[in-house]
């Protein structure tokens, strides 16, 4: 990792759902690293990353779990959604089975998600292809939801900052709104050199002790 200071303000903690291969790592991947890699695998159990996003206050560290779609792995996604401060609902916009998908991850969330209200967006992936899902089909739902809803390419990388920018400012305007002070967001702060929190930034990967415990 190249940035002097580990330290961050406050920590936004997002997690990614959706059917399989709808392009949740894609998404992350291409927001984190920059970069489009079209030869993704299948996420096993959950992926982690992190990135530091400057604002007036502050560097935020948004925390994101990229979970795995796949129907064998969903027993396990109840975990993540614990703590949540925002959950990303990720469908293929090629795909009409994956949008008629969300409905069931909003009941899953609904569930599970404990005490936390989390901010929800509804991000179609892969507008670079042909389309089977209409934009307006999208809004309508997203609407129906009462969240945000974007259209992205991880390939092009069309709105895909849009998202997590958009994820962040509405997390941390939701906090301001709720009364927590900066003193309290800090306590959420992460010193990514504690040794309770092992960081592999190449990979993505990331296996935590104590730490995840903490951020609940
Ligand atoms: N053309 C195009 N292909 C995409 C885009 N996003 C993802 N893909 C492709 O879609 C496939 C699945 O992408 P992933 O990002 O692995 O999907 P996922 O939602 O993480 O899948 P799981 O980990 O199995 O839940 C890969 O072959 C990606 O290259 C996009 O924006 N445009
Ligand atoms: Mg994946």
């Amino acid at each position: 990792m190249s940035e002097p200071n580990y330290l961050a303000s406050a920590v936004v903690k997002a997690i990614m759902i959706g059917d399989a291969g709808v392009g949740k790592s894609s998404l992350a991947h291409r927001f984190c690293d920059k970069e489009w890699n079209p030869h993704f695998v299948s996420t096993v159990g959950s992926d982690f990353k992190e990135v530091r996003i400057h604002r007036e206050d502050g560097r935020i560290a948004l925390q994101l779990w990229d979970t795995a779609g796949q129907e064998k792995y969903r027993t396990l996604i109840p975990a993540y959604y614990r703590g949540a401060d925002a959950a990303i609902i990720v469908f293929d916009v090629t795909s009409v089975s994956s949008f008629e998908g969300v409905t069931s991850w909003v009941n899953d969330l609904r569930k599970h998600n404990g005490y936390s209200d989390p901010t929800v967006v509804l991000v179609a992936c892969k507008v670079d292809l042909e389309r089977a899902v209409p934009y307006a089909a999208g809004l309508e739902l997203a609407t129906s939801l009462q969240c945000k809803y974007f259209e992205t390419s991880s390939q092009d990388g069309s709105a895909v900052d849009d998202v997590f920018h958009y994820v962040v400012d509405a997390c941390l305007a939701k906090r301001a709104a709720t009364g927590l002070s900066q003193r309290e967001l800090s306590k959420k702060s992460v010193n990514l050199r504690d040794d309770n929190f092992y960081y592999q930034r190449s990979t993505g990967l990331c296996m935590c002790g104590d730490f995840r415990q903490g951020m609940k």
